[in-house]
Formats: C-alpha cells, sequence, structure tokens
C-alpha cells in the first residue's frame, strides 16, 4: 500500500484553467485558504490554445479583482461579426446594438497565465503535475482530495469544501454519485475542425460563412495569429487536413474570391472538436462544487464556456467568502440555482448559433427544409432591428 500524507486546507480546488484560477485568486484576495492541484505542468497549461473571446461580465470580474493588467494592456476590443453567405456579406456591429457590450480579444493561454502569476504572487498554493485521483467524504463536512504529485507521492488533502474545476473529463463530475444529479446533454451532429494559423487576421471582424461545403468561421486571436474552423465530418482525421486542403476550403467557404484574399500562414494546430452540450442539475453535491466544464459543457459556436466559468467563479467565490467570513450559509445554498438559469441561457443561444451557422448536407426533404429555415433565420438577423438586439445582448452578455 502506498503511505499517503494527510494535509489541511479550507477550500481544494482541483484543476487549474480559467475557472480553478479565477476562483483561487478570489478566496485568496478574501484571505480563505485553498489549494489549487493541476495535473499537467505549468507550461503546458499556459500555452494551452482555446478560448479567446472574453464578455463584457469576464472583464468586469478581472478588472474588478485586479485581474486585468494583461488584458487591458494587450486585449483588443472587438465589436463587429459579418456573415457570408450565398447572397453577399453583412455586418452586424454588435458593439452599438443590444446592450452596446463588446468583446475583449484575449487568448485564453494569456489569461491563465496571467492568472497563475498573480495567484503565486500572493503566495498561493498551487501544485502542477499534480493529479486528484481520488474524492471523498463528500457528504460529510471533511471532503477530502487524494492527489498524486510529480514524485508519485500520494496526498490526501482534507479541507470544508472541494471545487471541481476540471473540466467535463474531470474526476469531480465522477466522484457525484450515479443518480444524485441529473444530466441533460446533447450532441449536436457536427464537427469542426478547429485551426490556429500563424497569419494576422484575414478581416477586421469575426466571420461566419455559410456555405453549402459546410460552415466556416475566421476569429482573431493575437496580431500573428488567427483561429479558424471548418465543419468537417464527424471522425475525420486532422491529419488529411493538409495546409493547402485547408487554405482552399477556408478561401472557398468565406468567399474569398468575392470579399478579398485570406492570409496564409502555417498551420499550427488542428484538431477535430465534435459539438456537444451538457448541464448538470444541480451542479453541487453535498460540500462539492461544479465550476465551468465541470459544470457544464458548451459548444464552441458561440464563444461561451471560458465566460461561464469566470461568471460562476465569481458567484461561487462570493459565496464561499459570505460563509466562511460572515458565516451566511444562503449565498452557496443559492449557488445551483444562480447558476443554471445562465448556462441554460447561455445554451439556449449556442444552439441557436449551431442551427444559424449549419445546414445540413443531401437533398432530402427535411435537409432542403431546414436549409431553407437556416436562410429564414439569416434574412431575419440581417433585416431587423430588434433581431439584432437580441442576438447582441446573447452574444455578448452571460
Ligand atoms: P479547463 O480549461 O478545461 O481546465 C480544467 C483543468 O483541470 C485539469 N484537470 C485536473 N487537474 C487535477 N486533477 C485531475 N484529475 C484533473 N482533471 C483535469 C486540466 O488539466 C485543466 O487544466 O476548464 P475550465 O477552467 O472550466 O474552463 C473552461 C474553458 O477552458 C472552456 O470552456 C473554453 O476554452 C471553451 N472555448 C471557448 N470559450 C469561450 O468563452 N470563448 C471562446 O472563444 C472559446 N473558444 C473553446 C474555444 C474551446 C475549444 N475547445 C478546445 C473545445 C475554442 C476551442 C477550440
Amino acid at each position: 500500500m502506498d503511505r499517503v500524507t494527510e494535509e489541511s486546507t479550507t477550500v481544494t480546488i482541483i484543476g487549474a484553467g480559467p475557472a480553478g484560477l479565477v476562483l483561487a485568486n478570489l478566496l485568496a484576495a478574501a484571505g480563505i485558504a485553498c489549494t489549487v492541484v493541476e495535473r499537467s505542468s505549468r507550461v503546458h497549461v499556459e500555452q494551452r490554445a482555446r478560448a479567446g473571446f472574453l464578455a463584457a461580465n469576464t472583464v468586469r470580474v478581472l478588472t474588478g479583482a485586479g485581474l486585468a493588467d494583461g488584458l487591458l494592456k494587450h486585449g483588443r476590443r472587438h465589436d463587429t461579426c459579418a456573415f457570408r453567405t450565398a447572397s453577399g456579406e453583412f455586418e452586424l456591429a454588435y458593439g452599438g446594438l443590444g446592450r452596446g457590450e463588446v468583446h475583449t480579444v484575449y487568448p485564453q493561454q494569456d489569461l491563465v497565465r496571467d492568472l497563475v502569476a498573480a495567484f503565486l504572487d500572493r503566495g498561493g498554493d498551487l501544485r502542477f503535475e499534480t493529479a486528484a485521483v481520488a474524492v471523498d467524504g463528500l457528504g460529510t463536512d471533511r471532503p477530502a482530495v487524494t492527489t498524486r504529485g510529480p514524485d508519485g507521492a500520494l496526498r490526501r488533502l482534507s479541507g470544508r469544501f472541494v471545487a471541481g474545476c476540471d473540466g467535463r473529463h474531470g474526476i469531480a463530475r465522477t466522484a457525484v454519485p450515479a443518480g444524485a444529479v441529473r444530466r441533460y446533454r446533447r450532441d449536436h451532429g457536427v464537427s469542426w475542425l478547429a485551426l490556429l494559423a500563424a497569419a494576422p487576421q484575414s478581416m477586421a471582424a469575426v466571420a461566419y460563412g455559410v456555405h453549402p461545403d459546410g460552415f466556416a468561421g475566421h476569429m482573431a486571436r493575437t496580431p500573428d495569429v488567427t483561429r479558424y474552423y471548418l465543419q468537417c465530418p464527424r471522425g475525420d482525421d486532422p491529419a488529411a487536413w493538409t495546409d493547402d486542403r485547408i487554405w482552399t476550403a477556408l478561401g472557398a467557404r468565406l468567399r474569398a474570391d468575392r470579399h478579398g484574399p485570406l492570409h496564409r500562414g502555417a498551420i499550427l494546430e488542428r484538431r477535430v472538436v465534435d459539438m456537444g452540450s451538457d448541464v448538470l442539475d444541480p451542479i453541487q453535491y453535498g460540500r462539492l462544487f461544479l465550476v465551468g466544464d465541470a459544470a457544464s459543457l458548451i459548444s464552441p459556436s458561440a464563444a461561451k464556456g471560458a465566460n461561464l466559468a469566470v461568471m460562476e467563479a465569481e458567484l461561487l467565490a462570493a459565496a464561499l467568502t459570505a460563509l466562511l467570513d460572515g458565516g451566511d450559509e444562503r449565498p452557496l445554498a443559492r449557488y445551483s440555482a444562480d447558476c443554471l438559469p445562465r448556462i441554460w441561457r447561455a445554451q439556449e443561444f449556442s444552439h441557436w448559433m449551431i442551427n444559424l451557422l449549419h445546414g445540413p448536407a443531401g437533398d432530402g426533404e427535411e435537409a432542403v427544409f431546414l436549409r431553407a429555415l437556416q436562410q429564414a433565420r439569416l434574412e431575419s438577423l440581417q433585416t431587423s432591428r430588434r433581431h439584432q438586439d437580441h442576438f447582441a445582448e446573447n452574444y455578448v452578455g452571460i
């Protein structure tokens, strides 16, 4: 039997993604002891390119907590998106619609790097290459997380609460007994080849190409790197997509012949992402609280995942602080009920976006009908100011 060293903390946070790191920083600022365990290395989490579009609420939370120096300095304002269809291009300057909110473009890996540095600067306890391997005592007032560190040693961290911020495939979800929470889920049946290109953005706006060959997307990241997406068949091998094939498909679907050429560059990353969503209800079990992708996975169609993670981390930090500092149990009791309506709003909008951007292939009766609906949806968005305001509110809001 391996020897297990016993340790204690107040809140054990599993996972150093946006959810875990925002929570850790907010708790540390409130003087609440927490320990973050992260199975990957620091280099890995600080280089993992994913999201880039930060909602106004995310910027507000980070600014209020003094965590926004990097994003305020290097982030870029983004307020327009464009749709390219067979009938031309239309732009939505969403920064002037709805509530007038805009995105800040700042790569997730840069935000993670800032959050790691801020937590360590405060003297925070953050253990990389340390995986949570078991969670126990969730129904007691002393839940514990057993971890295995880089030296192979086992440590059992017991505390008052556990925050599961370890993403969709983490251990926190699996620690919840079957039947204790309900899991809603949907496979949208669509896959994207997610690409990072070593090239500046090709146009100022986010662009969504709606094309008979499938969807294509263009999103800024940094001055030298741009994210693109190509709808692809489920199970496609990313290696089968050569740089040439990628640029040809992007050019065709984003209609470069009509709207101007794309800035090409080497493809730095290509991976197939299956569009799926799920929501756990409640996002709590005993003294375990789920945050971010661990609570609800959302398809990247509307860039909501990281923003939901930050929203939930803020609510959980405030609720834990109210209890541990002031003895008020009510916000923590409400955590799940407070988050779920916002999660479902984001899910609803992301689902609507999926239907806006993808028409089914083929000449079958249903496919033809659904493509006509897609066209009607795009026309409504192009022509109705009310629809545009609603879109803007949901596109940037959380
Ligand atoms: P993360 O970022 O996955 O972090 C979870 C962390 O937990 C660690 N972990 C463990 N650590 C210890 N022990 C264990 N047993 C562990 N198991 C797991 C993992 O190593 C990891 O470090 O979850 P978090 O913090 O909830 O954050 C969620 C966001 O990362 C995610 O929602 C977004 O990236 C989604 N997303 C986007 N969201 C946006 O808001 N805007 C976007 O523009 C956007 N673009 C994207 C995206 C996701 C994408 N992919 C890869 C699905 C683009 C893409 C391509």
